[in-house]
């Protein structure tokens, strides 16, 4: 037994005061939405390859650390084991091959894998940012484009326009104005699309695409485009998606005098975006932002009608259009409507 204490000791006087920070930096701290400390991360690597060298030493002439038979100077090691596998640090327990063969087995232990399944379970179900609308929707479509962007993992739950679900409880709890998208991040809840891509842009700071500026100059400008989107760009835009795309598609007959109206309102918006586009790569900046990832819901749909032409005929708009429309985040939003 006194073998047995001497290793839970090392457990968690040397593995655990490196190994926990690690796991607070390079799992919890991102769940939280804080940044992770590289020099901490750097710090305390440097001490667990030390007493990953001891127990590699150690397992090579036992099986467990407290001897033949597994005891709690192996299963205290498992939770935090556990999360560092999940992150950059599990080379450090490949490299060594005794350390490597123990973390397989007793990860492997059925007490172990119960425990496991229980928290994935709970932590999905709680977790999961979950985005309530249709795919044929263009709010929900701005924002599934944000969300890949950031590489966030999300779920799609389906609203049934058609049955009117989006007008009923549970929906009307979401969004009470009874349109999709509804959104939920853990405990809380959003809607209206431009307001959830604008929060999952700064939240998620840290994580693939940076969508908006910390400069609050250049801040300032990139609203100024998000405003025109949404108070110029998305009035004859949205008409001309619903006249040309989603009218013919459910049965509907295209209404041409409203077509032709709103291809002309569109049209004197798209010379401001022309001159706009001239001087600057994207709307908000020099960078792809919000402002420009606004636009594509509504750009990709009139695209495939003869609306198209107003954007053609304006060399920096079609430029624009195509390099947008390009990005692989819109085409895994293009995908799952394929699905
Ligand atoms: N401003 C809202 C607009 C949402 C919206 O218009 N959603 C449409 C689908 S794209 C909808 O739910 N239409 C059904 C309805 O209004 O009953 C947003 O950006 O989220």
């Amino acid at each position: 037994m006194s073998i047995v204490s001497v290793w839970m000791e090392v457990e968690s006087q040397q593995f655990n005061s490196a190994a926990a920070k690690l796991s607070y930096e390079l799992i919890i701290k991102p769940l939280m939405k804080m940044s992770t400390d590289e020099t901490v991360v750097e710090q305390n690597q440097e001490k667990l390859e030390k007493v990953l060298d001891v127990y590699e030493a150690r397992l090579s002439q036992s099986k467990y650390l407290g001897g033949e038979a597994f005891t709690l100077s192996d299963l205290n090691h498992l939770p935090i084991l556990n999360n560092l596998f999940k992150t950059k640090i599990k080379a450090m327990f490949d490299e060594r091959p005794h350390v490597s063969a123990w973390c397989a087995d007793i990860l492997a232990r059925p007490g172990w894998k119960k425990v496991v399944q229980r928290f994935t379970i709970y932590f999905s179900a709680e977790m999961a940012i979950k985005v309530h609308g249709t795919i044929l929707s263009t709010a929900t479509r701005r924002v599934l484009a944000c969300l890949n962007e950031k590489e966030l993992d999300f779920e799609l739950v389906p609203v049934n326009l058609g049955a009117g679900d989006h007008k009923k409880e549970p929906f009307l709890s979401l969004n009470p104005f009874g349109q999709v998208p509804g959104f939920e991040d853990g405990d809380l809840k959003l809607f209206e699309s431009r307001a959830i891509t604008q929060y999952i842009a700064r939240t998620y700071a840290d994580k693939g695409t940076p969508l908006v500026y910390e400069d609050p100059k250049k801040m300032a400008i990139l609203s100024v485009w998000m405003e025109v989107e949404a108070q110029r760009f998305e009035i004859p835009a949205s008409k001309l998606s619903w006249e040309l795309c989603i009218k013919p598609a459910i049965g509907m007959v295209t209404d041409d005098a409203i077509v032709e109206e709103q291809a002309s309102e569109l049209a004197k918006v798209l010379d401001v975006y022309e001159a706009r586009l001239a001087k600057s790569k994207y709307l908000g900046g020099d960078t792809f932002t919000l402002a420009d990832l606004h636009h594509l819901p509504n750009i990709n749909y009139l695209m495939g009608t003869r609306v198209k032409a107003v954007y053609d005929s304006r060399p920096h708009v079609s430029a624009w259009c195509a390099d947008i429309l390009a990005r692989p985040a819109w085409q895994k939003v293009v995908a799952m409507r394929n699905q």
